[in-house]
């Protein structure tokens, strides 16, 4: 896995005179069956989040509301992405780590995950990653 596997996928959206609406349908917009959703909000802006990767879990990340930057590490490069437009995900693969900081005020995050919780899919500790790499 690479960074260059993470990409932004952008939603379709239908405008009309009272607003935007925007949808997601399973087995279509996101490249996994979606097994848990959740959402980040009441974040200070100068939190900083993330600092992990996952060895399985796949996830798209959205700015409901308000912006923040992603920045992505395969362990040989890095990029950054700044998501600030609801309908503009930010598709993370397996194994690359991931961190979140420069919260607007109200910023909303929605994560569509492909997992169900599980601690143990997690590492924490970047010198972990970087040598889970190499094996
Ligand atoms: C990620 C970024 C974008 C749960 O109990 N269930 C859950 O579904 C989640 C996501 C978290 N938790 C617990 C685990 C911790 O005790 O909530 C606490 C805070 O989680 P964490 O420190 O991992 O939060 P973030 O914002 O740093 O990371 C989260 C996701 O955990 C992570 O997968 O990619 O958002």
């Amino acid at each position: 896995m690479s960074i260059s596997d993470c990409k932004i996928l952008d939603l379709p959206k239908i405008t009309d005179p009272r607003g935007d609406l925007t949808f997601i349908e399973g087995g279509n917009h996101i490249p996994f069956q979606i097994r848990r959703v959740y959402y980040l909000y009441n974040v200070p802006v100068d939190s900083e989040r993330g600092g992990h990767a996952h060895h399985e879990l796949e996830q798209v990340i959205f700015a409901l509301s308000g912006s923040f930057r992603i920045t992505v590490d395969d362990g040989r490069e890095c990029r950054e992405y700044w998501l600030r437009a609801p309908r503009t995900g930010l598709y993370i693969s397996r194994m690359v780590w991931r961190e979140m900081d420069a919260f607007s005020q109200g910023a909303v995050c929605m994560v569509l995950a492909s997992q169900p919780y599980d601690e143990a899919d997690y590492i924490r500790d970047y010198c972990e990653f970087q040598e889970t790499l190499c094996r």
